[in-house]
């Protein structure tokens, strides 16, 4: 039970990802209620409304990241923005968007904790590794890198954002929900030893279980715990809504727990909420289902 002061920032763009749509996230979002949930829930929300980039080029590039110097301009953006809401004592919740964007968002934290003196740990719930590096990229879409990105492997115009040393270490990662990981991306895991909940191990845990072991040693007070939610993490049955969808996710009831133990952590201070595709949505349910999951993360005043 803690009054949150929250800040939406939107980046409506999809330049990151291979199917048009995740530009709409933002409003989408809004349009199914997040302020007034939130602010329901007693919490203090102001939106900053949609940052402003490039449009999504038509044509991707022949060799190397698609689109990378537009998926790199937002990432600037929303590193910039994240920074001073941070800096304003706010939790910033980033709303996608495709997930490259964590690149930006998560890059801000990791400086504003290094300052603040505070432990990083950033929780990433997906149903993918977002571990390709432009070499291992099956797509070569960015928002299939950001994990690599910010573990110092990636296009320099996005490991730079963390200004100097890599945004984050192995350690302070926690990935959890996976059960489409490639090739390149499972030794790639191994190799740095990032920690892992995948699917198959999250169902024999059980969510509580599951989730006890990612928070072990994080502590209010010491520790910020930043929370990348891709909406694909979930069930498509349940979410339809997103750009890429993998069977076998998360359930209804184990991610609204999930939302429940994050909240009475007491530890999160910052979300990307991304990968919302309302051209995929089937009347609004991802949208919605978004919005009340975001409610329980912040628990109630
Ligand atoms: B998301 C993929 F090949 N791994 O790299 C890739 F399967 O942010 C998918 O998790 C990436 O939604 C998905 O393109 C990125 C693919
Ligand atoms: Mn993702
Ligand atoms: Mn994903
Ligand atoms: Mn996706």
């Amino acid at each position: 039970m803690a009054l949150w002061h929250l800040t939406l920032l939107g980046a409506p763009t999809d330049a990151g990802a291979g199917v048009a749509g995740a530009h709409l996230g933002p409003d989408a979002l809004r349009g199914a209620g997040l302020a007034r949930a939130l602010r329901g829930q007693g919490h203090d929300v102001q939106d900053l409304g949609n940052l402003a980039g490039p449009p999504t080029p038509a044509h991707e590039a022949r060799h190397g990241p698609h689109h990378l110097a537009c998926v790199s301009a937002w990432n600037q953006a929303v590193h910039d923005a994240v920074a001073s809401i941070l800096a304003a004592q706010r939790v910033p919740v980033l709303l996608g968007g495709d997930h490259s964007l964590a690149v930006g968002s998560i890059s801000a934290v990791a400086r504003h904790c290094r300052q603040a003196g505070k432990a990083l740990c950033v929780l990433w719930l997906d149903a993918h590794a977002d571990a390709n590096t432009p070499a291992t990229s099956p797509s070569g879409n960015l928002h299939g890198m950001p994990v690599a990105c910010l573990l110092g492997d990636g296009p320099a115009a996005l490991t730079a954002l963390a200004g100097g040393p890599p945004a984050l270490q192995p350690a302070q990662l926690r990935l959890v929900g996976l059960r489409s990981v490639d090739a390149g991306e499972q030794c790639y895991l191994r190799q740095r030893g990032l920690p892992v909940w995948r699917m198959p191990e999250v169902r024999a845990l059980g969510m509580a279980q599951t989730m006890a072991q990612v928070l072990r040693g994080i502590q209010a007070g010491t520790h910020h715990l930043h929370v990348s939610l891709d909406l694909d993490c979930m069930d498509p049955a349940l979410a339809p809504g997103v750009s890429t969808p993998a069977p076998g996710g998360i359930g209804h009831h184990a991610m609204q727990q999930c939302m429940d133990l994050l909240a009475a952590s007491g530890a999160v201070g910052s979300v990307d909420l991304v990968e919302l595709n309302p051209l995929r949505d089937r009347q609004g349910q991802t949208a919605q289902l978004a919005v009340d999951l975001l409610q329980r993360l912040a628990g109630s005043a």
